[in-house]
């Protein structure tokens, strides 16, 4: 699937604005046909989270289905052309209509999806689109969810959170982000895969394209541009899944220092008629895990950054520009070059910025928290779909360094979560993650609640982990803090013989609370905390990156260990620092 793009033969209408909504705790949508349109409803912004944009109208905690509404024109698309309608993310799960046919659902968020609309789609009359949304989860699902009917299993589990959640993120729902028509024409690129490798110094460039139906005496030309130079070009007969490989002469690789981009251009022939076109920047670059090194193009690499959320004040988990240019922004300030989409995909704009801006992104899929004494063939079914939409979606960003394919599974202490089916199952995730993409690592952050005996260690081509010394445990006795972590840093190491990272440590903050003496909570004590963390990572010779957790401030759901707010970020929901980060700048952009 690729990202919509305007250009000569496609077309592309955003349906970001004001749309009506209306909530179906009964159920009685379908039964009230409400998928043909309907008169009543509030007013809702897309993209955005439902919740706190409809908070007074007791929407905030909702757990449910809720009918979105959609009325607009749109030109008549020009002869020959698809017309498609794609979503960037519905959490979680969607149902879609247009003028009253039913287009089809997508379960699961935070990744794209798209319809093909042609003969639905009216220019004559306005336009009707109905989705049904529910941000419900439940056992079967990626994350997993604690719905009704699992309250007798979860049992505490449920009741000690509202709305419950397994994770410590807050569960939004709706429309997260763009909603948009495209049209494209009927022999039209479907899928374009970039490898990009160094050889002798030089740069190569494997190409995967797939078509749409296929004509025998078209042909497709493909040029490689830097800015306004032409730098390599091919031209070849169309065939439905086109492989070729080129090579880049003084090739510019691409890197934090200089995050220099080709933009490839492909373009369809029938005779000498253009019938579709396409551009997709990439980088030239190649990560590799070497002894206890990561190299990016050959030359070892920390990471210095944070696990992060899609989080801000009413948008929820709403797309915002500004924001995410603003976190970037934050990000170079503090001197951190990397990420985690903890715990979810991110915005394809957001991976589109770090491309541009040179920053290596560990791409997570959503199995957050997972509990095997839940999962089931039917876990790994989703978990393997969403890690294929995952790299389908991601797979030509240079940012992008390594798949995370799950977050802290085990953390509940059930067995079952180190037994020979854990085993299978994660031997499984990481075989189909290798078979989409053999030339990013695998990883996983752990919890260590299985200490060194976890198997997911073994199916990670560096370890990561999350540790909480000096907070959840020992709060308070830093010096031990560092001992106990680099005891255990040392003993992973020794055993796996594999690079280490740390991929969340961190102490709740509270913006404006001091102390002269040891207080957690306080800003001095977050400082102090992440310190000793530095320096003991800074011993380790095998640890290749460290990711503070967390960026900023983040709505979570309601439970005894928060005040609103998960408040380990060093800087506010607001984006303010809190007195830790000017000690983390200091420290990183002095390195
Ligand atoms: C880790 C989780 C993360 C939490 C964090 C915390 O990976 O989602 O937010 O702990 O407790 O276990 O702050």
């Amino acid at each position: 699937m690729l990202y919509p793009q305007s250009n000569q033969c496609r077309q592309v209408t955003d349906l970001s604005g004001f749309w009506t909504l209306k909530p179906d705790p009964g159920n009685s949508g379908l039964k009230e046909k409400w998928h043909l349109g309907f008169s009543d409803g509030m007013t809702v912004g897309v993209p955005g989270s439902w919740n706190e944009q409809l908070a007074e109208a007791g929407l905030m905690n909702y757990v449910g289905k809720v009918w979105y509404q959609k009325q607009f024109y749109t030109p008549p698309a020009a002869a020959g052309q698809q017309n498609y309608i794609r979503f960037d993310a519905a959490d979680f799960n969607a149902r879609v209509w247009l003028n009253g046919e039913y287009l089809g659902e997508h379960r699961g968020g935070f990744l794209p999806f798209e319809f093909n609309v042609t003969g639905i789609l009216s220019d004559d009359k306005e336009n009707v689109l109905i989705v049904c949304n529910d941000n419900r989860l439940d056992h079967d699902s990626i994350p997993q969810g604690l719905s009704d009917k699992d309250y007798h299993e979860f049992g505490k589990e449920r009741e000690l959170t509202y709305p419950p959640t397994v994770f410590d993120f807050f569960a939004y729902g709706g429309l997260s982000r763009h909603v948009r028509l495209f049209s494209r024409p009927e022999i039209a690129l479907e899928q374009i895969k970039i490898f990009t490798h160094i050889k002798n110094r030089a740069g190569q460039v494997e190409l995967v394209l797939r078509y749409t139906g296929n004509i025998p005496e078209a042909n497709v030309r493909i040029t490689v541009h830097d800015s306004d130079h032409k730098v390599a070009s091919a031209e070849v007969g169309l065939d439905q899944a086109l492989h070729l490989s080129l090579d880049i002469p003084d090739c510019i690789f691409w890197c934090p220092e200089n995050p220099h981009l080709y933009r490839l251009h492909m373009a369809l022939y029938e005779n000498d008629r253009m019938i579709d076109e396409y551009h997709q920047d990439f980088g030239v670059r190649e990560i590799l895990i070497n002894g206890d090194q990561l190299l990016l193009n050959g030359n070892p690499v920390f990471l210095r950054g944070f696990g992060k959320h899609e989080d801000f004040a009413v948008l929820g988990r709403g797309l915002s520009y500004p924001l995410v240019a603003k976190d970037f922004q934050l990000m170079r300030w503090i001197g951190a070059n990397s990420f985690r989409t903890s715990h979810y995909p991110y915005a394809e704009e957001v991976m589109q910025l770090a491309d541009r801006l040179g920053f290596l992104v560990i791409d997570e899929v959503p199995a957050v928290s997972l509990n095997f004494k839940y999962v089931s063939g039917k876990t790994l079914e989703r978990h393997k779909q969403m890690l294929t939409e995952l790299i389908v979606r991601d797979q030509n960003h240079p940012s992008v360094i390594a798949w995370s394919v799950a977050n802290e599974p085990g953390i509940w202490g059930e067995p079952e979560a180190i037994g020979k089916n854990a085993h299978n199952y994660w031997r499984e995730i990481y075989d189909h993650t290798k078979d989409l993409d053999h030339t990013r690592p695998v990883t996983l952050p752990a919890c260590a609640k299985w200490g060194m005996e976890d198997p997911v260690f073994e199916f990670s081509d560096f370890i990561s982990v999350n540790r909480y010394w000096g907070w959840y445990e020992i709060p308070g006795e830093l010096p031990k803090a560092g001992e106990l972590l680099y005891k255990e840093l040392q003993g992973l190491y020794n055993k796996y013989k594999k690079p280490v990272m740390l991929t969340e440590f961190g102490a709740d903050t509270l913006e404006g609370a001091h102390a002269t003496y040891v207080q957690i909570f306080t800003e001095e004590y977050q400082a102090d905390l992440l310190k000793v963390y530095f320096e003991t990572i800074a011993a380790l010779p095998f640890m290749i990156g460290e990711h503070i957790w967390n960026f900023a401030d983040f709505r979570t759901a309601q439970n005894h260990r928060r005040v609103i707010m998960n408040k380990k970020g060093i800087f506010t929901r607001e984006r303010d620092p809190k007195m830790a980060a000017f000690m983390v700048r200091k420290y990183w952009l002095n390195k």
